[in-house]
């Protein structure tokens, strides 16, 4: 793993966390793909599993609240999520979630863009940890946690390459 991905991809894990990633290759500039998730304010424009979003607290920036509600059938209502890292230069986005009516607490995730060592296209790497919740496993966690990672990255991936054509 480069070094470049390996510093923002690195946790300190408890020993009831889990902690996993998701690579995924767009074919769009990593200037598009950048404009899409560097909005903490409007996750629904890619993530399908929110319904809608408000921010409680800043203006876009490290430390902006907000509270995102989801769409009926999974085991969530809202989440509260606090925006970590927003390296405009590095291309690296990162939120922490703080409260909410779901079960995932403590999550924490890190997205970052880099070039595609193919030569064409750009490389999106999210990582997360995550408290097991009591009576999951550690394995039902991951599964769960990647297979919302893996539709939300799949979203973007379609969303920025019909953008970068136009
Ligand atoms: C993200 C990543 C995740 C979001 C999870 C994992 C969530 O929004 C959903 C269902 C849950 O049970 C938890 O980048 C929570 O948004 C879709 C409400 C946090």
């Amino acid at each position: 793993v480069p070094e470049v991905v390996s510093v923002h991809h690195t946790y300190t894990v408890g020993p009831n966390q889990c902690c996993s990633a998701v690579v995924q290759h767009i074919d769009a500039p990593a200037s598009t793909i950048w404009s899409i998730v560097r909005r903490f304010d409007a996750p629904q424009a890619y993530k399908h599993f929110v319904k809608s979003c408000r921010v409680l607290l800043g203006d876009g920036g490290v430390g902006t609240i907000r509270e995102i509600h989801v769409i009926s059938g999974l085991p969530a209502v809202s989440s509260t999520e606090r925006l970590e890292i927003l390296d405009e230069a590095r291309h690296v986005i990162s939120f922490s979630v703080v409260g909410g009516d779901h079960r995932l607490a403590n999550y924490r995730s890190v997205t970052t863009l880099h070039p595609s060592p193919s030569g064409s296209g750009t490389v999106v790497v999210e990582s997360y940890v995550v408290d097991i919740p009591p009576g999951n496993t550690r394995d039902e966690t991951s599964v769960f946690v990647d297979t919302i990672v893996r539709c939300n990255l799949q979203s973007l991936a379609q969303i920025a390459k019909n953008l970068s054509r136009q």
